[in-house]
């Protein structure tokens, strides 16, 4: 007899340069949308657990925010957040992208991984290799290789599914032994009314232009669940100065119009029941230096502080 058990779980952290495609990976392993994606850079803004199951194995995905060189007090909180997603995991897979290759940015988030992943095992995901011929992945492989140790490679198309159930058996195995950390069923590990707010925060970011994204925030401040199975959402979106609340409004109220209904849909989607939701803009100039908005996003205020 022994007392080994059969099963295996761990974290595995998803990291690399902004628009790499760390969430989209992290959907396609949970096979839900969990975390928003953008073709925009700087999407994520905190650490998001997403729970895959892969045989006896449970596979705890953590996306993190993109890794660049930091300016503001809230890019500073989400890169520190990114590699404490890093020294947490189990495995961490770092993301390039195959049509950029081996970027200024890559070579400097390489730089990192031995300060923060202590020996831990790096795999690399060579990702959108729908966009690039094969010939090219091979001269990659190797010049990633040389740069870092990596203890396996991956070419993956995360939007596409190709080579991520490979990705994902190696995963399983090298997750710990032990007993699985979250209830079978269960495939994220964020609160809902913060994916809520994520989801506006996303239609947002797709409608609005340059750097307006970059300037706001979503919360929900009240979630009512009613008696017909239908919620009440009432969220609040925090902008900077008054001219971004009309470009928000749009025309006639057209452009939230839009944002809300798209929104909305998603949510509904998601939660499997009606959704009533009401946005309200507020002029915040100075949201970005307010630790509530930090930690209402799953940041650590304190980690932006240069
Ligand atoms: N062609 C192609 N596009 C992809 C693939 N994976 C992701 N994308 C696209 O790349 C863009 C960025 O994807 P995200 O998943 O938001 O990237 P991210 O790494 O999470 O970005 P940040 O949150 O900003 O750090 C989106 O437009 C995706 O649709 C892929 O395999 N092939
Ligand atoms: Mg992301």
């Amino acid at each position: 007899m022994t007392d080994t058990p059969s099963t295996s779980a761990g974290f595995i952290a998803l990291i690399g340069e902004p628009n790499a495609g760390k969430s989209t990976l992290l959907n396609q392993m949970v096979g839900a949308k969990v975390s928003i994606v953008t073709h925009k850079v700087q999407t994520t803004r905190a650490r998001i657990r997403g729970v895959a199951i892969e045989g006896d194995a449970q596979l705890v995905f953590v996306d993190t925010p993109g890794l660049f060189r930091p300016r503001r007090r809230l890019d500073r909180a989400m890169v520190k957040a990114a590699w404490g997603g890093a020294a947490d995991a189990d495995v961490v897979v770092l993301l390039i992208e195959a049509h950029r290759g081996l970027t200024e940015g890559a070579k400097a988030i390489i730089e990192g991984l031995a300060e923060h992943t202590e020996g831990r095992k790096v795999a690399l995901a060579i990702n959108k290799i729908d966009r690039v011929q094969a010939e090219r992945l091979l001269a990659l492989t190797r010049e990633m290789n040389e740069a870092y140790p990596f203890a396996e490679t991956f070419m993956i198309s995360a939007e596409k599914g190709h080579g991520v159930q490979q990705l994902r058996e190696w995963l399983a195995g090298e997750m710990p032994k032990g007993p699985w950390m979250y209830p079978e069923d269960q495939i994220a590990d964020l609160p809902l009314r913060m994916i809520a707010a994520e989801m506006t925060r996303e239609k947002l970011t797709l409608r609005l232009h340059q750097e307006l994204p970059y300037q706001l925030t979503v919360e929900t401040e009240n979630w009512e669940n009613r008696p017909d199975g239908s919620a009440r959402l009432d969220q609040i979106i925090y902008v900077m100065r008054d001219g971004h609340k009309g470009i928000i409004l749009g025309k006639k109220g057209e452009t939230i119009k839009a944002i809300s209904t798209a929104a909305r849909a998603e949510m509904e989607e998601f939660l499997g029941h009606r959704v009533h939701l009401f946005l309200q803009i507020k002029v915040r100039p100075n949201w970005l230096e307010e630790s509530t908005r930090y930690s209402e996003m799953g940041l650590n205020f304190k980690d932006g502080e240069a």
